[in-house]
């Protein structure tokens, strides 16, 4: 084995685990995520003395990380305030992030399955109407009438959580058409996962896109599950970026942990739509640390293969990096942790604090019956 030559405390990167592996040798472990780390080829970087965006990257992937155990949290807890469908996004922050980073505010539009909270809290949603809409509060981004699989802010072109798989893969293929015929210049990020690539409306939505040249970036979040059930048992095309290949798209697969790698293929896949050229597919492959939704007893994995996944925490990997470079230490770090503690608190006392809808409000926001051409 060979000397322990980074400079954090372990048990730090034990925060960043959803569950502590038990029986585990915390030392051992750390050892191996620093030796993951390096045996990456790719991860070399030259000093930096900046690194204002990397530590704010790294501080969002902190945030949604709080921010989703904070949930988990709340939602298990006696006297229970969060109800309802909920499906947390930890392991997965790297995408989100990644993606925000290069999205134009004003321009590009996301759109998104029901693991949703990274997504907007990564596009600048404030994490007090986040956690509101999960306690189901008027004070919700969504009036806390959606919950947690419909946050949306469509000012800044968050487009939302959909809960019927698949159902928003056309739509993120409508939003595309929209920026291309009004001349905008944006782009689609349209995020699914890998279960939803086996829905027909994923196939009709690929095929027009294409033959429609649509500035959208399809992002499979392959976190190897649709719910029990893995990709091997669901896909008979084992490379889900091959799932693309049908429809005369450029396809690719790539580490979805690493936000660096996030960006460098978003960026080239935006530029490409941006450039006119058409829609892009991505197989992005990732990993959920929690379960598919709340009561989930986890049966269908083995704690060999939850122990080997933690080893590629997107966090860690990013944290990491940053230190290698010079521009993180314990003392930022630290700051960084406390930070977003509070911020994920405060969230909760706004939340708890905020009324619930009243009955009156029932019946708003609803579709309307009346179509304009119905007599
Ligand atoms: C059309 C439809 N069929 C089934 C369901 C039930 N369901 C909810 S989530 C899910 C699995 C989807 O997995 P995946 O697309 O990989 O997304 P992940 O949960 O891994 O993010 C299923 C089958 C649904 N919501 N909609
Ligand atoms: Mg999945």
């Amino acid at each position: 084995m060979q000397p322990l030559k980074v400079h954090m405390n372990p048990t730090k990167l034990y925060r960043y685990r959803t569950d502590a592996i038990e029986g585990g040798n915390r030392e051992s472990h750390y050892m191996a995520v620093v030796n993951e780390v390096e045996k990456r080829p790719g991860l070399k970087v030259t000093p930096s003395v900046a690194g204002n965006d990397e530590r704010k990257r790294l501080w969002m992937m902190m945030l949604i990380r709080r921010f989703e155990e904070r949930t988990y949290q709340e939602y298990t807890k006696p006297g229970q305030r969060i109800g309802g469908f909920c499906h947390l996004y930890s392991g997965q922050e790297a995408l989100a992030v990644g993606a925000a980073a290069i999205f134009q505010k004003g321009k590009d539009y996301l759109f998104n399955g029901y693991r949703d909270h990274g997504h907007s809290l990564a596009l600048g949603m404030d994490p007090k109407p986040a956690m509101a809409e999960l306690f189901g509060r008027t004070t919700g981004c969504s009036k806390g009438k959606g919950g947690s699989m419909h946050f949306f802010q469509a000012e800044v072109g968050n487009m939302g959580g959909h809960g019927i798989v698949g159902a928003h893969i056309p739509l993120g293929a409508g939003a595309a058409f929209a920026c291309k015929y009004k001349k905008t210049g944006g782009v689609c990020f349209t995020f699914f996962g890998d279960g939803a690539v086996n829905q027909g409306t994923h196939n009709e939505a690929l095929n027009l896109a294409s033959l429609l040249k649509l500035p959208v970036i399809f992002i499979i979040e392959n976190n190897g599950l649709a719910m029990g059930t893995q990709v091997a048992r669901h896909s008979a095309e084992k490379d889900l970026s091959k799932r693309g290949l049908g429809y005369a798209m450029p396809t690719k697969s790539i580490d979805g942990n690493d936000v660096d790698v996030v960006i460098s293929e978003l960026k080239a896949a935006a530029d490409y739509c941006r450039a006119g050229n058409g829609p892009t597919y991505i197989c992005a492959n990732t990993y959920r640390f929690r379960g598919h939704s709340m009561s989930d007893p986890l049966k269908y994995r083995t704690k060999e293969e939850a122990e080997k996944a933690r080893l590629r925490d997107p966090i860690t990997i990013y944290e990491h990096r940053l230190r290698e470079k010079g521009v993180l230490d314990d003392a930022t770090f630290e700051e960084m942790e406390n930070d977003v503690a509070a911020i994920v608190n405060e969230a909760v006392q706004f939340a708890d604090q905020s009324p619930h809808p009243d009955v009156s409000e029932m019946y708003k926001d609803i579709l309307a019956e009346q179509y304009p051409l119905q007599k």
